[in-house]
């Protein structure tokens, strides 16, 4: 660890961010407080003590060198949206979409849980800046934690410490953010955001999304509000480069939920000969008019927090080499090796090994190895196919956009948005099937507007018109278009109807193709469909019933869905733009 002189330089580089901390060590009581340079030798440092703590497992250094294994509480695996708040003065403000509680009422209940919880423990205080230190839309935070796992994640997550607390001392402005593990006791468990006042108290969770307060906290919930004050966009997005094999490159961001494959589709590995993609973020993208009339993207994070099972060779290759190296992997699978393993991982199961809870595993133990939500944390940088622009200060871009979900009927493969509004409106329509990345039960469909719902920190009908409104901030024409996908169909009995993964390649092209004026579709009541001649299916050997299911529009189907997204639209009352009222009118219209 950092020696004592160089904590008094960090702690006297800014007299605000040290008075915060001075506060918050008061309430807490801690046993030491230490300020994060980012340094590689105190990530070193800190994983070196965490493993003689056995905290950490160290991992086989020949298959995973550098990484190690953690293991949350059993209960502590995922986000906990019943008890995420967002504290406005106006409950109005904070909309449907989220939990509500006064802000005086929340930071007293907060603070009696924070009151002496550090006792005994290290306080770390960690600087962070969202999204490259020299660019002007980037914005800073400081996490104060009694973890330090956070802190490691952090380290590859944000650009954490020296240069982020300079850059906070320029900007003379900060996000705070603070955080403890308690005693993980889920009562005792709380996630509250003061947008008003730029703050973040979040207790009682290591897990990620809860505590890792960069992540949704500030990049969405926090920089939702913002972006709105201020005209850009916060949102829970990939960002990748797509190049044709002539040479023709286009970026695109896309939302999909939690866990609906958003890190696969950000680093694929197109199987259409000659197509490349190149990754600039799988989570987040803050996205803002550029000075030529263009919405450019830039990713707030340096590292990916991707979900394990079901990420192999054959799923995600690029993840895999990824995460090779300097990862850290929580609640898998360890194996008599000393290698980690989940389910679906593409390789044998070991005959026995460690489960996510520290238990011994067999594969015929009756009970999954690896928690549904685990989840591996890895440098951006080590992706084979990281984008050469992904710390471009000004962003890229954006050529389309796509939403997504999990839907096993009525949705098609595809679909283009006739205009900016109809976009819009296909955007706030999203839905999907739950899935393991939020505590509840997973597998049932629900509306997630932009993939937001979790992660909007105000009013969601506000946020709708704010979308909308950015017909007027630019030229239309200048607009990324906007898409429909959904890799998730089945057929009647089931059975998956499109291969995803790299295939989805096959459907990127006819959107490159779309934005380049050149691939044909056919004007629906739902949307522009793909041509049946104009998606590539060469080689895939799929049914013409298939093929066709898949970009046909199922009229009974989509009655249902307009019913379902009007019951969806009535939550919003009065608030709810006109404009999407005339698009769902004008749908139904179509339909019939
Ligand atoms: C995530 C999530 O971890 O959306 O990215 O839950
Ligand atoms: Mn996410």
């Amino acid at each position: 660890m950092a020696t004592a002189p160089q904590h008094v330089t960090l702690a006297s580089m800014n007299r605000d961010v040290a008075a915060w901390v001075e506060e918050v060590a008061k309430l807490t009581q801690p046993q030491k407080v230490y300020w994060c340079d980012g340094s590689d030798s105190e990530f070193a440092a800190l994983k070196r003590e965490l493993v003689a703590d056995k905290q950490l497992l160290p991992l086989n250094p020949q298959s995973f060198p550098g990484c190690v294994l953690s293991r949350s509480h059993p209960s502590d695996v995922a986000r906990v949206e019943h008890l995420t708040f967002v504290c406005t003065k106006n409950k109005e403000d904070a909309g449907p979409n989220n939990h509500w509680l006064a802000p005086k009422q929340a930071h007293a209940q907060m603070d009696a849980l924070f009151a002496g919880c550090m006792q005994g423990r290290t306080l770390y205080v960690v600087p962070y800046c969202m999204g490259p230190i020299d660019s002007p839309f980037s914005r800073c935070g400081v996490e104060i934690t009694d973890s330090a796992y956070v802190v490691l994640n952090m380290q590859l997550m944000t650009r954490m410490g020296h240069a982020a607390l300079e850059r906070i001392t320029r900007d003379g402005t900060f996000v705070r953010g603070l955080h403890s593990t308690g005693d993980l006791n889920p009562e005792r468990r709380f996630i509250m955001h003061f947008p008003e006042e730029l703050s973040i108290k979040s207790f009682g969770s290591g897990y990620g999304g809860n505590a890792l307060l960069g992540k949704k906290c500030l990049a969405l919930r926090i920089a939702s509000v913002v972006a709105k004050r201020e005209g850009w966009m916060a949102e829970h997005m990939l960002i990748l480069g797509l190049t044709s094999p002539a040479g023709k490159k286009h970026y695109l961001a896309a939302a999909f939920p939690s866990a609906c494959g958003k890190t696969n589709l950000a680093m694929m590995l197109p199987t259409l000969p000659g197509w490349k993609v190149t990754c600039l973020g799988d989570d987040i993208a803050w996205i803002r008019v550029g000075k030529d009339g263009r919405l450019y993207a830039m990713n707030p994070e340096t590292g990916f927090f991707g979900v394990a099972p079901g990420t192999s060779q054959k799923s995600n290759p690029n993840a895999v080499a990824t995460f090779a190296r300097n990862s850290i992997f929580t609640n898998v699978v360890l194996t008599p090796d000393e290698d980690v393993w989940w389910e679906e991982m593409g390789v044998a199961a070991p005959a026995k090994g460690v489960d996510w809870e520290g238990k011994e595993w067999t594969p015929d133990s009756g009970r999954k190895g690896a928690h549904p939500n685990s989840r591996f944390t890895a440098p951006a940088s080590q992706c084979p196919v990281i984008d050469s622009d992904w710390q471009n200060p000004e962003g890229v871009p954006l050529s389309a956009i796509l939403f997504g979900g999990r839907r096993p009927n009525t949705i098609p493969l595809v679909n283009e948005a006739f205009d900016w509004e109809h976009g819009v409106f296909m955007g706030s329509s999203c839905g999907s099937e739950t899935t393991a990345a939020a505590l509840g039960q997973a597998g049932v469909l629900r509306r997630d507007p932009f993939a937001m719902l979790p992660f909007c920190g105000y009013n969601m009908a506000d946020y709708f018109a704010h979308w909308l409104s950015f017909a007027q901030r630019t030229e239309r024409n200048k607009l990324p278009r906007v898409y429909f996908v959904n890799w998730f169909r089945k057929d009647a009995g089931g059975k998956w109807l499109w291969p995803g993964y790299g295939e989805n390649s096959r459907v990127l092209k006819w959107i490159c193709e779309r934005v380049e004026g050149s691939a044909k579709s056919q004007r629906t009541p739902i949307g522009n469909l793909p041509t049946p001649d104009a998606l590539d299916t060469s080689g895939l050997n799929m049914s013409n019933g298939d093929a066709e299911a898949l970009t046909a529009v199922d009229p009974a189907g989509w009655k249902k869905e307009a019913e379902d997204i009007a019951a969806y639209y009535a939550k919003f009352n009065g608030k709810l733009p006109a404009a999407l009222k005339n698009q769902l009118a004008e749908l139904q219209r179509r339909l019939g």
